[in-house]
């Protein structure tokens, strides 16, 4: 699963990025350093994989990633190629959840589109860009249809997101194998000056408070101090990880577990998905030649301190491929080779 951040020049995507992801991506004031796309896995915490993964005293333990990218170029115009144009449009396509980050700091010496800070203009300045970009993708798609009986249907809910996206509004109809961006879940990331107090003008989306410059501040605090400094500052508590909590929220992932020789990992799935698709995730082979899934819930395990203990007290269950995954389960599959 793919989170993509995206938002003017110099707002802070790639330093947010950076710190995500740990990672050596370039920062600097100049619009367009990231020339392209950088991409980064980021390990999802988990105090249960851990636990299971001491009781299995397993030497490869393998945490669940979450890949996110960073997404350059957007400026006014970007839909009819300005900056990097439709480049950053179709990195936008893959992506499952756009984390918006809005510049609230006011910095002089950080090159800002006007000198002042309007997160509300700057959020409707890339939202128009979606929406023109999704416009050309509809046009285009009616273009291709409208002379097709058999597409009348299609048609008639192509016209009714034409007419929603050049209005500035999110379509309610959707048409099948539509690539739209403006569709997409959105999270928006205020990021502001160190004190917080910035009244930003943008009500009424799934909004989270952070100041990148705060956080690069405190980053050898502990944690408990980093809490109380961000409590005071009027920004969320939790800081990254509270964001990145947030994604998988949004994303409805939850994790299960495998445990095969000396290898315990945790993998991210959507919350719902059956087990036969969870088995194909791992690999193939286990899709194809399904039979059954052992299933045991994670505390059990971590309770009876092991599987073996945990089947023998009558807690695994053995399930068909309809089963749904729940967040927690260690999952054995037995499949044809
Ligand atoms: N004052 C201040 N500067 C920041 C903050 N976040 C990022 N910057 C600086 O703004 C510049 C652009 O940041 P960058 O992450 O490259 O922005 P991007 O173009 O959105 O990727 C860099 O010099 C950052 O150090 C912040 O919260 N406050
Ligand atoms: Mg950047």
């Amino acid at each position: 699963m793919k989170v993509g951040i995206i938002g003017l020049p110099n707002v802070g995507k790639s330093s947010l990025f950076n710190f995500l992801t740990r990672g050596q991506v370039q920062v600097a004031k100049f619009p367009f350093t990231t020339i392209d796309r950088n991409v980064g896995m980021v390990t999802i915490s988990d105090k249960r994989l851990e636990q299971i993964a001491e009781i299995t005293q397993a030497s490869k333990v393998r945490f669940a990633c979450i890949e996110y990218v960073d997404i350059a170029g957007l400026i006014k115009g970007a839909s009819q190629g300005d900056g990097l144009g439709n480049k950053f449009l179709a990195h936008i396509r893959d992506v499952d959840l756009m984390i918006h980050v809005l510049r609230c700091f006011a910095d002089p010496d950080i090159p800002h589109i006007d000198s002042q800070i309007l997160p509300q203009r700057d959020y409707e300045i890339v939202r128009a860009e979606l929406y023109l970009s999704d416009l050309g993708v509809v046009e285009r798609r009616i273009d291709k249809i409208k002379k097709k009986a058999e597409c009348r249907e299609e048609l008639k809910n192509l016209l009714m997101i034409k007419d929603a996206l050049s209005k500035g509004q999110v379509p309610e109809t959707t048409v099948r194998d539509l690539p739209l961006l403006s569709t997409k879940q959105e999270l928006i990331v205020l990021n502001l000056d160190e004190d917080g107090r910035f009244e930003a003008d943008i009500k009424g989306f799934d909004i989270y408070r952070l100041s990148v410059k705060l956080e690069e501040d405190i980053s050898d605090f502990t944690e408990e101090e980093k809490q109380t400094l961000r409590k005071d500052a009027g920004l969320n508590p939790t800081g990254f990880a509270g964001l990145m909590r947030l994604c998988m929220e949004k994303l409805s992932i939850i994790i299960f577990y495998t445990i095969k020789g000396c290898e315990t990992r945790a993998w991210p799935i959507k919350k719902g998905t059956r087990v036969l698709n969870a088995a194909g995730k791992i690999h193939s082979d286990m899709k194809e030649g399904f039979i059954k899934a052992e299933v045991l819930e994670g505390k059990d395990f971590i309770a009876c301190g092991g599987f073996s203990p945990a089947q023998q007290a009558g807690l695994t269950k053995i399930e068909g491929k309809e089963y749904i995954v729940k967040d927690g389960d260690i999952i054995l599959i037995k499949f044809r080779k």
